[in-house]
């Protein structure tokens, strides 16, 4: 053991290649998140004024890689959560609407692993087991029927910025084996985030609570290939038991570990976003956060168009990078005509290294 009782290197290593191991821990990642509810009201002491970042924590990977420095030599072994929590790219393409003007839905609450990479777990809280939620997509003057499921362990709520509603009722929390229901209307079209409301929002944002709810205006945009990326920052440490958890302290810290793109550091250079030479693409960019703002550019390529609020007004032409608040989305449209991989990138570029990075394949 090192000085905060984490285990030594070998016995994560040890984790990482013995499936039995790992499921035993995935089972006993479910006790651990109501531990860290706990925890919050028990906060450690704030880092002083000066501290360097010097916690031991999963390297930030490099481009083109998605795993910790400390991890390579292993390739052979299966990777951390088959079979639990296993690796699946999150498919960013823009889901149908459907015909119905009033549109039921529905989501449950889990608590389950998720991965940061392809071989970092956390215990994380989710919407319908997936980090982000799903995509949700409607049309500006469609009724929402909403309602929340909450099979985890502790309050959740749901915060949709695509609603004008009294937030003390309709954001109101759950308790756990309860559910919510509100319905609202939007009124302006966009992209817009969804997140839990619960206090410290802070925490449930950061442990994985958030998603992208996609508004289309009354007459269509002209047709594309529509992708949704939603962003979003990670703050881990060890949990003394060999694997890693969300930390409410870093979040506060506001240094992210990992940042991603859609939940996954790197997962779309490992499998890249692929569009034929001609097409016209649309990205719809929400910005989870919790904290920090995404620059979103196209290495080789520029946004015609970027839609700063509802479309289709409020657009501005010719833009190499924009600015996406956390809590904020943006619709980004350029035509591919260049053949060739363009990465799509935080152009703040500490935190693209730290895993906001992906490929756009125009063939
Ligand atoms: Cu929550």
């Amino acid at each position: 053991m090192n000085d905060d009782g984490v285990p030594p290197l070998p016995d994560l290593l040890a984790l990482r290649t013995d499936r039995r191991a790992f499921l035993s821990r995935a089972a006993v990642l479910g006790t651990a998140l109501p531990a860290l509810g706990t925890a919050l009201a028990a906060c450690s002491e704030p880092r002083k004024a000066g501290d360097t970042d010097t916690h031991d924590k999963p390297q930030a990977p490099e481009p083109g890689r998605d795993r910790p420095p400390h991890e390579h030599g292993n390739d052979d072994a299966a990777p951390v959560g088959a079979g639990a929590a296993g690796y699946t790219r999150y498919d960013p393409a823009l889901p149908p609407a459907g015909s119905a003007r009033h549109v039921q839905v529905r989501m449950t609450v889990k608590e389950l692993p998720v991965h940061l990479n392809r071989d970092v777990v956390v215990p994380a809280w989710t919407f319908d087991g997936t980090v982000p939620g799903p995509i949700v997509h409607v049309r500006q003057g469609d009724t929402v029927e909403f309602t929340l499921d909450n099979q985890g362990t502790l309050p959740h709520s749901m915060d949709f910025h695509a609603a004008q509603i009294n937030p003390k009722v309709a954001f109101r929390s759950a308790l756990p084996r309860q559910s919510l229901s509100y319905a609202f209307t939007p009124r302006y079209a966009g992209a817009y985030l969804y997140h839990c409301g619960t206090q410290p929002v802070l925490m449930h944002i950061g442990s994985g609570m958030y998603g992208a709810i996609i508004v289309d205006p009354p007459v269509p945009l002209r047709p594309a290939k529509e992708f949704v990326l939603v962003h979003s920052e990670f703050y881990v440490s060890k949990d003394g038991k060999g694997g890693w958890q969300f930390d409410y302290q870093r979040m506060l810290g506001t240094l992210p570990d990992y940042v991603s793109f859609n939940g996954i550091a790197n997962q779309y250079m490992d499998d890249p976003i692929r569009v034929k030479q001609g097409d016209r693409v649309r990205f719809y960019l929400v910005n989870a956060g919790p904290s920090h703002p995404c620059s979103f550019h196209i290495v080789g390529e520029q946004f015609d168009t970027v839609y700063l609020g509802a479309p289709p007004g409020n657009a501005i032409q010719g833009v190499q990078t924009f600015g996406v608040a956390p809590g904020g989305g943006m619709i980004f449209e350029l035509d591919c005509n260049v053949k060739g991989e363009f990465p799509f990138v935080n152009h703040g570029f500490g935190h693209g290294q730290k895993g906001a990075i992906g490929f756009l394949v125009v063939e």
